[in-house]
């Protein structure tokens, strides 16, 4: 029997189920480098089906699918708008600049959503000193803001824009999906204001690997070349693939536990003095403050262990993260263990 997955690290740390298990044990194979694998065909088939594109590309990574889509839209020298929180701006190892030989042209989101008009004045001029403003890079849900879900609405605004000026949109989807279920809204209305998506499937989703990518037929067949550039090109991947069909078709519908559980773990952490909510909670994430109780990250953290948990305090404000594996009755547990275990200020 595994240990259950006390860890609010991260929705990143979750395992995948026995139903997955399963499924990479019994996955059919081919060389996926030469398009035969039907595992993997079948799993890149289903997402873009459920996002309404053309296509699809399975990944290794988030961090990989990001990279490849924004090698495919742009050319060497551009520039590209995104919002100066995301991930793909501070998270993703400059791979924009080393990779692409892309400017960032960065905007400060009100939470995690770009202004219109602000993407309109970062627009280059069409000017032979400037480089080309080529692709707008959107989150959704948006990580750093507190995994907040940009509305269908303000993806439209922001797509609007950019179509007006001739650029290509990308969404960093990684948690599209907590985005989606938080909105109550099939997730194609989210992505018809895109042209690419990437969304992970090893997040809340609880597979163990891999993301996918989105977007037209002509777009994936550069982003499938790219991925092979990038060490990407897997073979009888339909191992990892299996899981990832369970993902999509079975565990998003429970990723409103995973929000309710957050709400409940909000409303605890606020009854203790000395711990601030620091942004508001719609998914799975609670970002708090815990440097009224006088306690530093590490303090924090070593509370979180003697009591069973894992809980990443590198500073006093940290984010906690719901996810597959954590119950309601855990979470009332931790609250109970963390209310008796704070100081009394
Ligand atoms: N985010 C991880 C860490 O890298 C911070 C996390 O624990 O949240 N886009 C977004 C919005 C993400 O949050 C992440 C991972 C990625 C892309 C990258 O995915 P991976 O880790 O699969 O490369």
């Amino acid at each position: 029997m595994e240990e259950k997955n006390l860890d609010f690290r991260s929705d990143t740390v979750t395992r995948p189920s026995p139903e997955m298990r399963a499924a990479a044990h019994k996955a059919v194979v081919g060389d996926d480098v030469y398009g035969e694998d039907p595992t993997v065909n079948e799993l890149e088939a289903i997402a873009a089906d459920m996002l309404g594109m053309e296509a699809g590309l399975f990944v290794t990574s988030g961090t990989q699918g990001n990279a490849v889509a924004i090698l495919a839209h742009t050319n060497r020298g551009d520039e590209i708008i995104l919002e100066e929180r995301s991930h793909i701006y501070l998270n993703e190892v400059g791979g924009l600049a080393v990779l692409g030989s892309l400017m960032a042209r960065t905007l400060k989101g009100e939470m995690g959503w770009m202004n219109p008009d602000d993407i309109r004045g970062a627009i280059r001029a069409d000017n032979i000193h400037q480089p080309t403003t080529s692709l707008l890079c959107i989150e959704n849900t948006h990580n750093t803001s507190g995994g907040i879900p940009l509305t269908v609405d303000q993806m439209k605004a922001d797509w609007e824009v950019a179509k007006e000026n001739n650029l290509s949109v990308h969404l960093d989807g990684a948690r599209i999906f907590n985005a989606a279920v938080a909105l109550g809204v099939d997730v194609k209305e989210i992505s018809q204001y895109t042209d690419s998506v990437q969304l992970c499937l090893s997040k809340g989703l609880a597979a163990p690997i891999g993301s996918l990518v989105v977007g037209s037929e002509d777009f994936i067949l550069k982003a499938r070349k790219y991925r092979k550039m990038l060490g990407g090109g897997m073979r009888q991947v339909g191992i990892i693939a299996a899981p990832g069909i369970i993902a999509l078709t079975k565990m998003v519908d429970r990723l409103v536990d995973d929000h309710a559980n957050a709400k409940l773990l909000e409303e605890g952490l606020r009854k203790i003095n000395g711990i601030k909510i620091l942004k508001p909670v719609r998914t799975n994430m609670v970002y708090i403050d815990i440097g009224g109780l006088g306690w530093t990250g590490v303090d924090w953290s070593d509370a979180c262990a003697k009591i069973g948990w894992k809980s990443r305090g590198r500073k006093t404000s940290l984010r906690m993260v719901t996810h597959y594996g954590i119950e309601r009755e855990d979470i009332e547990a931790f609250l109970d263990g963390i209310t008796a275990a704070a100081p009394k200020i």
